[in-house]
């Protein structure tokens, strides 16, 4: 068995559970954070059979999609007197970033 860990967008994520549970995919969805936009996102795990892991990592391609957002970085410290002109960066947001880890030991208590 593996555990398919998968960071998505917020926008994707109810979309690509829905199409996990049509193929009989179990899934858990964890809201999540990114640690360089601090923006949410979201977390799925799922625990599949070996064979199952591509046809979950098909699901996770087919709904989740990539996207460009535009984030201001954040000022420098300044000293007195000095003066710092914001400009936007463009950032380019994966469908999804996915690990795919192998399980020791599955129980359902
Ligand atoms: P964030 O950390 O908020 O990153 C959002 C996007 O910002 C990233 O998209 C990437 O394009 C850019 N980015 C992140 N760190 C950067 C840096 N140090 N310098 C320049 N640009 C940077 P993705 O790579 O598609 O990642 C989307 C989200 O997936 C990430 O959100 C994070 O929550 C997660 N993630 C990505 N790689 C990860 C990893 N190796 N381990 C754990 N989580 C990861
Ligand atoms: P849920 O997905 O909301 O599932 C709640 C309960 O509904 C499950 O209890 C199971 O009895 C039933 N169920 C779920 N999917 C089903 C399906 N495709 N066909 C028939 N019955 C189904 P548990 O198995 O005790 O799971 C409790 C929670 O643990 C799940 O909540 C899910 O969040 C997580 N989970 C279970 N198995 C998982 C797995 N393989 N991967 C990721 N998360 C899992």
């Amino acid at each position: 068995m593996k555990l398919v860990v998968a960071v998505v967008q917020d926008d994707d994520a109810d979309t690509l559970v829905e199409a996990l549970l049509r193929k009989e995919f179990r899934a858990t969805k964890l809201s999540s954070s990114g640690g360089f936009l601090k923006a949410s996102n979201a977390t799925v795990l799922l625990g599949v059979e070996d064979e199952q892991v591509d046809a979950a990592l098909q699901v996770i391609e087919d709904n989740c999609t990539s996207r460009t957002q535009v984030v201001n970085p954040m000022p420098p410290i300044m000293e007195p007197g000095e003066f710092y002109l914001p400009y936007p960066v463009e950032v380019q947001l994966g469908g999804a970033t996915v690990f795919v880890l192998s399980v020791e030991r599955f129980e359902r208590i």
